[in-house]
């Protein structure tokens, strides 16, 4: 007996496609999918499902991928075969085409239906929004924003918040796009580039020399010609290593709150990426569940149709403590969940301290180093209030 009851007059609708957790990127290959698995496991143990429409998503059509991809790049991805031996060094395929192949992007058995069923749960998503029949509706095996047009990267093959937006815009005026990943949003970014029906922004930690993708600085805000309508459409937050809860939800509600008031959404789009998570494999932030948690509520306070999306998330028991919270969020149960793990959650032990928030010190031992000072902090809130002058509703 959970006690979880399902929100009167609020509809939230979970989208999810099981074949697709069962793929693999390779042994050593940080993206494991079966996170999603983990994360579905600790939802269902907390009894959420009977709070929500559940759906197992189907996968996106070719002409549907085609929305934004390639017909030369999706023929490709969909003939491509994994190489019977794998090489030990990286890089080494001298045909590498579309950035495939690679050690980020590897070839592996049932790629091209991993893709297309990540597509699909954005894709069924956007539609539940569409139709006004979900208020929220969570794709937790999307996210995958840096794939490009006719290129995969950094483990993404198919952009497909990309083409859940498209979606969106065919019934919305005006769609906001947040991203939460520790890495920078960029295909998305690309994406919308030229258009004011979209406004983009992504925190990240940002590194140009060091940390992948290497874009995403302050002053990048969209096409440099007025004359173009994207211009001032995207809004970049550069962080450094170590930044805290206190710090990230005071930017994050700062910065969305003025982006809100001058843009006028009609609707939004979260990425939730949890390598921004304290003691990921991957990122170096210090946020904990309730921190990353806390922007998932800020958004859903906004009183928008809004769609969750999955994303990086390279220590799945973090992952699934994180995308479990915010599914609580969206419910409006986050309240009635208790910390300690429900007894019965399968691979329970796979979760090492027995809480849904673990503190920093269980996370990492010792907390890594804040390099982000308030007074750099402060620079970007002003940057943004700056060229949000220059945006209109
Ligand atoms: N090398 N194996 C985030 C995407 C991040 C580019 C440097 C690969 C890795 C990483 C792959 C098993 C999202 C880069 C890295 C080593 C060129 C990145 C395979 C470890 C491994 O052990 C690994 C052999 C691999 C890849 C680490 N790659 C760490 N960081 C980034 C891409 C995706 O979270 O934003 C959304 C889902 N790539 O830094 C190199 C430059 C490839
Ligand atoms: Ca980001
Ligand atoms: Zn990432």
């Amino acid at each position: 007996e959970s006690g979880i009851t399902r929100p009167k007059g609020y509809n939230v609708s979970f989208h999810c496609n099981p074949e697709m957790e069962k793929h693999h990127f390779g042994v050593t290959h940080p993206m494991k999918p079966w996170r999603l698995t983990l994360s579905k496991s600790l939802i269902y143990s907390y009894g959420m499902s009977f709070a929500m429409d559940n759906y197992v998503s189907r996968a996106a059509t070719y002409e549907e991928l085609a929305d934004f991809h390639s017909t030369d790049y999706l023929d490709f991805l969909g003939t491509v075969l994994p190489e019977p031996v794998p090489r030990d060094v990286e890089n080494q395929n001298p045909d590498l085409k579309f950035n495939l192949g690679g050690s980020d992007c590897p070839l592996f058995e049932g790629l091209y239906d991993y893709c297309s069923m990540s597509a699909g749960s954005a894709l069924d998503a956007a539609r539940k929004i569409c139709a006004k029949q979900s208020d929220i509706a969570i794709a937790w095996g999307g996210g995958l924003h840096h794939a490009k047009k006719a290129e995969a990267s950094g483990f993404c093959y198919i952009n497909d918040i990309v083409i859940a937006i498209l979606e969106l815009l065919r019934h919305h005026p005006r769609v906001l796009y947040i991203d939460i990943d520790v890495h920078h949003g960029d295909g998305v970014e690309e994406a919308f580039f030229s258009t004011d029906r979209v406004m983009t922004v992504s925190f990240h930690k940002y590194d140009p020399n060091n940390f992948f993708p290497g874009t995403g600085a302050l002053d990048d805000n969209g096409p440099k010609n007025e004359q173009n309508p994207g211009a001032h459409h995207a809004v970049n937050v550069p962080l450094n290593d170590g930044i805290t809860d206190e710090q990230y939800d005071m930017l994050f509600n700062t910065i969305i709150s003025r982006i809100v008031e001058k843009f006028r959404p009609s609707a939004v789009a979260l990425q939730c990426g949890a390598d921004s998570l304290a003691g990921d494999r991957l990122g170096r932030f210090n946020l904990q569940v309730q921190g990353h948690g806390a922007c998932v509520e800020f958004c859903k306070r906004m009183n928008l149709p809004l769609i969750l999306f999955g994303g990086g998330g390279y220590t799945p028991r973090n992952v699934a403590r994180a995308w479990t919270y915010e599914t609580s969020i969206a419910i409006g149960c986050q309240d009635k969940i208790s910390d300690v793990l429900p007894q019965h959650t399968p691979w329970r032990d796979q979760f090492r301290q027995e809480t849904l928030f673990p503190t920093l010190e269980q996370i990492l031992g010792e907390p890594r180093q804040n390099k982000n000072p308030p007074k750099r902090l402060q620079e970007i809130v002003n940057h943004v209030s700056e060229q949000l002058r220059f945006v209109q509703a």
